[in-house]
């Protein structure tokens, strides 16, 4: 195995039996939610992941090595840490595994040590894009380019008005990304289920998406595929509210010169504080909602591989 891989022996298991295995990412942990949310929040996830009869993979750099599958006291150390530890995201794991270092990884950094470990569905809340403002500041999630690139079907809530979901749109379209979504024709915009953009494709079971993936890897090609998940309506939240805390959050990062890859965290933060932990809410909502599906596709998935092997 690659030496720079380290999988749990529970996720290992579950590969080698050719059980369901769901990746979930580590920089929600440690730079999307505040502390004890976030332990609470990585905790009820993987225990969702679960309920399914599937395996969490939670995935980061510790003391310089690729995990998939972290152990109890790694989590809370993720959780308790938050921004102290690194955000890592493609370029940044080079560097941590050359010194040894702990990261937090991104959607991005996710993906790639899914694939390394053969995981081929990842759950999450939502994900990088292309910013607002992109056309001066370049700001374009690399995020984005590892769905072109890394075989992993990443299952999220859309992505947050922080971003410019048209752009975002647009981008993966270039890329050759599918944006598929679940019981929906529009993209929706993580804390709402409203937005204004569409999908490519409706798909309206677990089993209708486990066999695009199935299709996508029979073909060989690279890429990962997006699937955007409606948070619950029930706990959406009014997108006038969520619009008025984003364009403040915007206000200020701009006025305070944020850039590069403090940009995300900033915002999230920032939304999640003007709210009153209301939108704190509905991010823990969306996010095992989203865990919970990933969990239902990975199952199918692993059917489909039952049924081919006959
Ligand atoms: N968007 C969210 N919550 C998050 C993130 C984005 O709603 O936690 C995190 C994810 O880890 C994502 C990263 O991969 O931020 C994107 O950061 P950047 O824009 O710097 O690539
Ligand atoms: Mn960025």
């Amino acid at each position: 195995m690659n030496q720079c891989l380290k999988i749990s022996p529970a996720v290992k298991r579950a590969l080698d039996e050719g059980r369901p295995v769901v990746a979930l990412e580590s920089t929600i942990i440690s730079h999307g939610m505040p502390y004890p949310q976030n332990l609470e929040t990585a905790r009820l996830c993987e225990a969702e992941v679960r309920k399914f009869g599937a395996e969490p993979a939670t995935v980061a750099v510790i003391q310089g090595k690729l995990c998939a599958g972290l152990t109890g006291e790694e989590l809370e150390y993720l959780a308790k840490a938050g921004t102290k530890v690194t955000k890592a995201s493609r370029r940044d794991l080079p560097v941590l595994l050359a010194r040894g270092m702990d990261g937090a990884t991104t959607v991005a950094a996710t993906m790639i040590v899914a694939a390394m470990a053969g995981i081929r569905v990842f759950a999450t809340g939502g994900i990088g894009g292309v910013h607002r403002g992109a056309e001066t500041t370049m700001d374009i999630s690399a995020d984005l380019e590892e769905l072109a690139q890394t075989p992993v079907a990443v299952v999220c809530a859309g992505a947050k008005s922080i971003l410019d979901l048209g752009l975002t749109l647009e981008y993966l379209e270039t890329k050759g990304v599918p944006v598929l979504g679940y019981k929906t024709d529009m993209l929706p915009a993580f804390y709402t289920d409203e937005s204004d953009f569409r999908v490519d494709y409706r798909m309206n079971t677990p089993q209708e998406i486990a066999a695009a993936i199935v299709a996508q890897r029979e073909m060989g090609y690279p890429g990962g595929m997006l699937i955007a998940n409606p948070i619950p309506h029930e706990y959406a939240m009014p997108r006038d509210v969520i619009d008025k805390a984003i364009a403040q959050a915007l206000q200020e990062a701009d006025a305070q010169g944020v850039r590069g890859k403090a940009t995300t965290p900033f915002l999230l933060a920032r939304v999640c504080e003007l709210t009153g932990g209301e939108s704190l809410k509905s991010n823990i909502q969306l996010v095992l909602n989203n865990v919970a599906l990933g969990a239902q596709i990975a199952v199918e998935m692993c059917a489909a591989q039952e049924h081919a092997n006959g």
